[in-house]
């Protein structure tokens, strides 16, 4: 008998139970893949940290709690005397429980008084969440459950590699594939695109052209539908003005996709019964992220798909908890139950469940680029604390974002190895994983899961709540406010999200503990929770979804005699994120240890580089380490270089921090760079 828990990695969150001896078990009689097998090894793992440790004049060394939170708190106090609250700022991230985001939100602008924080989701989920609000008023990842996928006729996949980067979801998708209905769109043949009937291979960064080709041949060949467009939806006529100029033809120069095979994605769309368009990173992470989602959703409307039973339109959401993290308060422009903090009866709401006054709390603040660029400046923040985050090694332009966290006058980390983050640090926090506490995260199904406190935590490790409210009570605030335990935390984000888009007041611990399954919006403890929303309308106020035109434009970086290739960026499936938590698994760096650049053969032979030489892949940022890998499957004007590696090898010391104007995303999936041989 073990206890049970859900995986601490991707937003697919399988249940699991892990004996005494920390051994696993997939549950739900589902599978797991090889990052969740062996997850156990990190709570037994030589590189756990278990206690706070002081920079000194010889580096970090261990001390107390109460000296380290004392450190901190005094710091804090220091430097916002001395420049005010907005030198104060927090980097959160979407791996941690909806708790410990509420309480980092809160934290932050009732303890600091601060509008400086944001969290590594920014770089994950934000174009897709702002392209669903514009389109449907409200951002669920996936609108339907994710068991809903297995009677899918047709499902196209833009950018996302889920046989790598979720591989229990690929069951869903299974019966579909064995049919002949998948269609993935990936500049590279992935283990994803091989189960595909149909892989079109854009050149990075055209995603939005190629939806614009087409809905352009949907609506050629007879295939839109009137009434679903009429009844349910405004603005088409304004897209289509835009999409009727971008043919198939004009289309394929710009994407490299054969117009042929964009007829054959309108065509199978349109005839399937049940249809589905779901977009990853692939296609999200980009200087235009949002319109590329936008246009995606377009041909979606077009087709009629979202809100109709058996058919949508969804984004995969990434991280363990994705999808709450974006929901409660963690990011910038954002107060819990998915409010926006420039919302007058938002904030109204919230300081009342807070006890303060609304018009103490401050307003949106900066995103996380720029937070990060702007460290250590004389109007930026001087003070970072930083949780469930490696942004040393996952931020864009890494150099200069390291760079910048060394310029801050204090910086501290909490979390459960010395990731590349905490080693800069001037004060480290130990803290508690995955199934060594409780707390609830949000799958990416919009579904509410308790993780069960499943084995009990080393010596000397508290967990983020313990953390916060140390610092709070320190800053002067009386204790109830942050509270440790998380059970009371959630109760109180229950009420501060009551009546919000992500409306959690009627989720309860007990309720999940008696294995109920609530996706939001559960507006009261009666409520069956919501596993399909738009059914019977979206959520902007006229109950129709948004057209909203978008029109192509190139990566802000293009090709040229000095960068001939564009790089692009990703995951494999042995490795997780910033590889902070994978790279101390064994089993995992067996098989996936070190750092490559998958080129094609054609280039490399150009290049004078064969199979497993060094290689630097260098952009006008900078340039990273790789072994050669040949790969005949990749276009030849693309590299791939996943970002789970440190120091030399980080992909991001070459990627583009150019921002999309709405959601603030980075360019991490396209730059202009060339390759240099190593001697
Ligand atoms: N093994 C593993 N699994 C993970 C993670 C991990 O780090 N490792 N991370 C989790 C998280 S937080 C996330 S967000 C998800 C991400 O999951 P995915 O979105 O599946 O992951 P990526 O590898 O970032 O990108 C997907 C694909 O986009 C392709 N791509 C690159 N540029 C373009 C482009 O311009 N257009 C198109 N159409 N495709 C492009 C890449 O070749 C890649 O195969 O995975 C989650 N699961
Ligand atoms: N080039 C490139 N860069 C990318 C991407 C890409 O596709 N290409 N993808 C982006 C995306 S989608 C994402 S999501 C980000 C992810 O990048 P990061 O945010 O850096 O992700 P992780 O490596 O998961 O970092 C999480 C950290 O929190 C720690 N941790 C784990 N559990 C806990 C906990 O309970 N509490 C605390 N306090 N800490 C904990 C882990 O040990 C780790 O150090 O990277 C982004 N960066
Ligand atoms: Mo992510």
């Amino acid at each position: 008998m073990g206890t049970s828990t859900h995986c601490p990695y991707c937003a697919l969150q399988c249940g699991m139970t892990i004996s005494a001896t920390a051994s696993i078990d997939a549950a739900e009689g589902g599978a797991l893949c090889l990052k969740g097998w062996t997850s156990a090894d990190l709570l037994t793992s030589p590189a756990r940290l278990t206690t706070p440790l002081v920079r000194g004049p010889t580096g970090l060394r261990p001390a107390t709690w109460d000296e380290a939170l004392d450190h901190v708190a005094t710091g804090l106090r220091r430097l916002s005397d001395r420049h005010g609250a907005q030198a104060l700022g927090i980097m959160g991230g979407g791996g941690l429980t909806n708790e410990t985001g509420y309480l980092l939100g809160k934290f932050a602008r009732i303890a600091l008084g601060t509008p400086m924080i944001d969290y590594n989701g920014r770089f994950c989920m934000s174009s897709a969440a702002a392209a669903m609000n514009r389109a449907f008023g409200m951002d669920r990842g996936l609108p339907f459950p994710v068991t809903d996928l297995r009677d899918a006729d047709a499902i196209v996949l833009v950018g996302s590699n889920p046989a790598e980067t979720m591989p229990p979801f690929m069951r869903h998708v299974a019966a579909c594939a064995e049919s002949g209905g998948l269609i993935v769109a990936d500049p590279r043949v992935t283990p994803t695109a091989r189960a595909a009937a149909l892989h079109l291979q854009p050149a990075p960064g055209t995603d939005l052209a190629l939806a614009l080709g087409v809905l352009h041949a949907v609506v050629e060949g007879g295939r839109l539908d009137r009434a679903y467009v009429e009844s349910r939806t405004t603005g088409f006529d304004a897209v289509w003005r835009v999409a009727s100029a971008w043919w198939p033809e004009r289309v394929e120069r710009v994407t490299g996709v054969a117009a042929a095979d964009q007829r054959q994605v309108a065509e199978r769309l349109a005839r399937a019964g049940n249809a589905y368009i779901l977009t990853g990173r692939g296609a999200e992470q980009h200087s235009k992220g949002v319109d590329t989602v936008s246009a995606w959703i377009h041909v979606a409307l077009a087709l009629g798909l979202p809100g109709r039973p058996g058919s949508g339109f969804g984004c995969l959401t990434g991280q363990a908890n994705g999808q709450g993290g974006r929901e409660h308060g963690q990011k910038a422009d954002q107060l819990p139950g998915y409010r926006s903090i420039a919302d007058p009866l938002a904030r109204a709401h919230v300081a009342a469940v807070w006890g303060v006054d609304p018009a103490s709390l401050p307003g949106p603040g900066p995103s996380a680029y720029e937070l990060l660029d702007g460290l250590g400046t004389p109007d930026g923040v001087r003070a970072l604390l930083v949780f469930g985050t490696n942004p040393a090694v996952s931020a864009p332009n890494a150099a200069h974002v390291a760079e910048r966290l060394a310029a801050t006058d204090l910086l501290a980390v909490a979390d459960v190895v010395l990731s590349e983050t905490a080693a800069l640090a001037d004060v480290v926090f130990p803290v508690t994983q995955w199934a060594e506490g409780t707390g609830t995260v949000t799958n990416l199904e919009g579904r509410v899961l308790l993780r069960g406190h499943a084995v009990r935590p080393p010596e000397g490790v508290r967990t983020d709540l313990d953390v916060l409210h140390g610092l709070a009570t320190r800053l002067g605030q009386p204790g109830e406010r942050f509270p440790r335990s998380p059970e009371a935390v959630f109760d109180e984000l229950r009420r501060a999200s009551r009546g919000g888009k992500a409306d959690y007041h009627g989720v309860t611990y007990a309720r999940l503990r008696a294995g109920e399954r609530l996706h939001w919006p559960v507006p009261e403890p009666d409520h069956p929770g919501t596993p399909r929303v738009f059914l019977d309308g979206f959520a902007h106020p006229d109950g129709r979804a948004r057209f909203v035109p978008v029109r192509h434009q190139p990566p802000d970086e293009r090709a040229d005699a000095e960068y001939p290739l564009f790089a692009t960026t990703g995951r494999v499936l042995a490795q997780y994120q910033s590889g902070a938590q994978t790279r101390q698994v064994a089993r995992l760096m067996a098989v996936a240890g070190e750092m490559f650049a998958e080129i094609h053969p054609a280039v490399a032979a150009r290049h004078g580089l064969a199979e497993g030489d060094p290689v630097r892949v260098v952009s006008r940022r900078g340039g990273v380490l790789a072994k050669v890998r040949l790969t005949p499957g990749i276009r030849p004007d693309t590299v791939f270089l996943p970002f789970h590696f440190p120091g030399s090898h980080r992909a991001n010391l070459v990627t583009n921090p150019a921002l999309d104007p709405l959601s603030r995303m980075p360019e991490f999936k396209v730059c202009a760079v060339r390759l240099e041989r190593v001697p």
